[in-house]
């Protein structure tokens, strides 16, 4: 894993967080900040192309005053045990909801609360992933969020990509809050990234 650090840094990217924000509306999830190089297009319950392995931070805001939550289910519909959820102000999306997608975006996480974050360009965020690595005990860990109903209120969920996640979902309205996740990788490594 050290070596694969290295390679990252020296191609200039992704050691910023991957930080994914929706907005949740009973028609349909929002994308507003999407995982990877992809963009935000305005479409509904965009897909989520995540890389097997890689740790999450996704935070979506209530946008329309109605009941909703989050969950990531695999293909048979079952909910995934797999969420940390974390607290976070609606300040912060604002805040990152404003900055470019390139842009890096590192979050400052303590005992389950988003307490700030620093966005920018590459460079100062890094820290070896001591902020977020390896304090996920499964005690904490949860298959679906809590509903949140207050137009404004954002919550927020870590979460590491593993192939079995299918789709992400809120549970209340399950026929229009629905999209795909996709995972590609699991461990392959630094040079299949020349695809552009
Ligand atoms: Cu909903």
């Amino acid at each position: 894993m050290a070596g694969v650090n290295a390679t990252v840094l020296a191609q200039g990217q992704s050691q910023n967080e991957e930080v994914i924000l929706l907005g949740g509306y009973t028609r349909g999830w929002q994308g507003y900040r999407l995982p990877g190089s992809a963009e935000a297009s305005g479409t509904a319950n965009p897909t989520l192309n995540l890389q097997a392995g890689t740790t999450y931070t996704l935070m979506w805001q209530n946008g329309d005053g109605v009941g909703h939550n989050f969950a990531i289910q695999d293909s048979q519909g079952n909910n995934l045990q797999v969420l940390e959820p974390l607290t976070v102000q609606a300040d912060t999306f604002s805040q990152i909801n404003e900055s470019q997608a390139g842009q890096n975006v590192s979050l400052d996480v303590s005992s389950g609360n988003i307490t700030g974050v620093s966005i920018g360009d590459s460079g100062n965020a890094t820290g070896g992933g001591n902020a977020t690595g390896g304090q996920q005990s499964t005690e904490s860990l949860v298959a679906q969020t809590e509903i949140l109903s207050e137009q404004g209120a954002v919550q927020a969920v870590q979460f590491t990509a593993s192939p079995e996640m299918a789709q992400y979902i809120c549970v209340v309205h399950p026929n229009t809050m629905v999209g795909d996740v996709a995972v590609s990788g699991g461990g392959s490594g630094g040079s299949n990234n020349s695809s552009m």
